[in-house]
């Protein structure tokens, strides 16, 4: 790459992309996004594994969204539309909100009245969209854009509309090309279950042109009060303070089993007790601040490490996955911890309030004097 210039999903990858030459491309740079080494996550697993962290909270608006929605965004202007409108657990809102300004588009958010992190609504807010706040869950809210979008002339960018999977798969295309090869197993959260399916597809689609020569388990982790797939039924009143994966009635239901079983993975559920566990540590022994809902993909992993999961599935020691002889790993931390900050701060030490004086300070610090 060198000094070439980085920008967007779209121009990296316009030959996976249903673009053309002259569609009007809707861009803030996202993508790019950085693959982490988290050797105090290996480190917890043990010697027969490298844990990398596929960093997407550092997307233009903080989270994976705005891979779907540069290509979701850029097709419904290329399709004349002026007004595009989603259900959010926070983050589409965001996204959304803030590609709609750069086109010049207006755009309708509808967001689960008090179970939005606090960025998320500042952002959508700032970004000029027209917010509202229904009176009920994630689930109620979809279920009101699908039906305004289907009667009247505003394009749906909720991860149903097609184009939005088409950008989220880059990611894994992303991961391909910085290890050089798909990892052996990708973990990830679901909430509405459009980014494993997305992330599956990529793998697939590099897999079928040959520049990679295996593909991954999938591992989906849903939270534990929200977790319809796993528990095999639709869950009327979905619990987490994972707010962005408080989900009930996932949209991409079907996909993300088919992913699971194709790739021979798993979706499973974890606790909140386990998410914030997961959330603190890589806050702590990694320095990687995500969102709760992020943490579930590093809790999931956690949790089967723990179970010996990794110690039965021994590395692969021949063919394309045996350069290393580790067993390679990606965890997706989907969005940035500065959504999210009173959770943050809820599971953090508070300050210690002291007199503006050095005494106060080493009253509560040990140091040595030079
Ligand atoms: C940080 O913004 O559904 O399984 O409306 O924000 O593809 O839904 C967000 C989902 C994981 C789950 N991590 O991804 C929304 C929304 C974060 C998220 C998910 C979301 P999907």
């Amino acid at each position: 790459m060198g000094s070439v210039r980085w920008s967007g999903i779209i121009s990296a990858y316009r030959e996976f992309l249903p673009v053309g030459v002259d569609s009007p491309i809707v861009t803030l740079n996202e993508g790019n996004t950085p693959l982490i080494p988290a050797p105090a996550v290996s480190r917890e697993i043990g010697p027969q594994v490298d844990v990398y962290l596929k960093f997407e909270g550092l997307n233009p608006t903080g989270s994976f969204k705005d891979r779907g929605m540069t290509m979701a965004v850029t097709k419904a202007v290329e399709e004349g539309s002026s007004a595009v409108m989603c259900a959010s657990t926070g983050n589409t809102s965001a996204s959304a909100a803030a590609y709609a300004a750069r086109a010049g588009m207006n755009c309708i958010v509808i967001i689960p009245d008090g179970n939005i992190a606090l960025g998320k609504l500042a952002q959508a807010l700032l970004h000029g969209a027209k917010v509202f706040a229904v009176a009920g869950n994630f689930d109620d809210a979809l279920r009101i854009v699908r039906e305004v979008t289907a009667k009247y002339k505003i394009t749906l960018v909720n991860s149903i509309n097609p184009y939005r999977l088409e950008g989220q798969k880059t990611g894994a295309f992303e991961i391909c090309d910085v290890l050089g090869e798909a990892p052996q197993y990708h973990f990830i959260p679901v909430g509405n279950a459009g980014n494993i399916t997305a992330y599956w597809r990529g793998y697939k689609e590099y897999y079928a042109k040959g520049l990679v020569s295996g593909l991954p388990k999938m591992m989906g982790f849903q939270a534990e009060g929200a977790a319809p797939i796993v528990r095999g039924h639709v869950v009327e009143k979905p619990e987490t303070l994972a707010t962005a994966i408080r989900i009930g009635n996932p949209a991409s239901w079907k996909l993300a089993e088919a992913a699971r079983d194709e790739s021979g993975g798993v979706i499973d559920m974890v606790s909140d007790e386990e998410i914030v566990e997961a959330y603190r540590f890589l806050a702590q022994s990694e320095g990687v601040f995500c969102e709760p809902a992020s943490a579930a993909s590093v809790a999931g992993l956690l949790k089967y490490a723990r179970q010996g999961f990794f110690t039965r599935h021994h590395p692969v020691t021949v063919g394309p996955h045996a350069t290393s002889g580790k067993v390679r790993i990606v965890c997706v931390l989907t969005g940035h911890g500065l959504k999210d900050p009173k959770n943050a701060i809820e599971f953090s030490p508070k300050p210690i309030s002291v007199p503006a004086n050095v005494e106060a300070i080493l009253e509560h610090v040990a140091l040595e004097e030079r």
